[in-house]
């Protein structure tokens, strides 16, 4: 792992893109790197190839930035928090014929660059990045520690999820020191809802149903719903969570049933339930208790039932699974 410098040095500038939608880990890991590459020395810009949550805008400030569509593909490419390379959106895919480097946590990431740092066991990709940097006693700017914090808050729910280790916490430690404030980190990410997405979650809990002998909790929200709201894609961020955190649910599934898509979000209570195995038949993939896939072909009218039974069958294959062992 402690390579990451020696590659970087290979060349003088670099784009890094993460993940279209981009979350917390996505964008701390993007500011973090580049801001990293330029301590270094080097050139970097964050391709943003998608809308940036505004909460969250304020973390680029002194970021080189480039639009998806003026991308300069003579630059070496770096992935971060990117399972496969599908994930990096179109634009950015049909300027690249390879990546120079691919940093990530996904378990189900297929390793498509020329390099790649990947850690299945990591509880987010800043995390990688934090324990590279702190590894190798890189002097951690705020700016820096803010970006690796916010990817690990959000990554791990706020501290809560099952990949939250003392490592975690050591890692944060190093990051207060050097200079981020939990509170204003935590009033970003989660003290900024707006309204509409208010709004969106009235939809959510109103659609809800519980299913497979109460070990299923699904819901759904509509083209029509964000028309109506005026929500934009990033106003549902963590909707899913609603629906596994129902008692005596084991899976929540959240779509978003769009006009020429569905976006599939899955949320499992243990690693055992293995959600990333049920998306990847559907050409998607991720962790064992968080995964999804976007459907964009012509899907038929029966879709969601038919996503309901399989769901249904995947919780019953996987819930007798020996949970002590994991
Ligand atoms: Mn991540």
């Amino acid at each position: 792992m402690n390579n990451l410098f020696q590659l970087l040095r290979k060349h003088e500038a670099y784009n890094i893109v993460g993940h279209v939608r981009p979350d917390g880990d996505c964008i701390g890991s993007e500011v973090a790197l580049s801001t990293v590459i330029r301590a270094l020395g080097g050139q970097c810009y964050v391709i943003c190839n998608d809308a940036i949550p505004p909460n969250f805008v304020s973390f680029f400030e002194g970021v080189p930035c480039v639009p998806a569509d003026k991308i300069d593909n003579s630059l070496p490419l770096i992935c971060v928090d990117c399972s496969d390379f599908k994930r990096v959106g179109q634009l950015v895919k049909l300027a690249y014929d390879e990546v120079f480097l691919n940093i990530d946590h996904h378990i189900s990431n297929n390793k498509f660059a020329l390099n790649n740092i990947v850690n299945g066991d990591a509880a987010s990709t800043t995390e990688i990045l934090a324990e590279i940097l702190i590894g190798n006693k890189f002097a951690i700017a705020k700016q820096i520690a803010d970006a690796l914090y916010l990817g690990i808050m959000t990554d791990t729910g706020r501290f809560a999820y099952a990949s939250t280790s003392l490592k975690t916490f050591k890692i944060a430690e190093t990051l207060i020191s050097s200079g981020t404030e939990p509170y204003k980190m935590y009033a970003l990410a989660y003290e900024n809802n707006t309204l509409r997405r208010y709004r969106m979650l009235e939809r959510l809990l109103k659609n809800m149903e519980i299913f497979c002998e109460g070990r299923v909790c699904l819901s759904f929200v509509t083209e029509s719903d964000f028309e109506e709201t005026g929500a934009a894609a990033f106003d549902t961020e963590g909707f899913v969570n609603y629906t596994r955190e129902l008692k005596g649910v084991l899976v929540g599934c959240f779509l978003e049933i769009r006009n020429d898509f569905i976006k599939c979000s899955l949320r499992a209570l243990n690693k055992g339930l293995r959600v990333d195995l049920f998306a990847s038949m559907f050409g998607g993939g991720g962790h064992p208790c968080a995964a999804g896939f976007l459907k964009h072909d012509i899907f038929e009218n029966n879709f969601v039932e038919r996503l309901r039974v399989a769901l249904c069958e995947h919780v019953k294959n996987f819930c007798g699974y020996d949970h002590a062992s994991i």
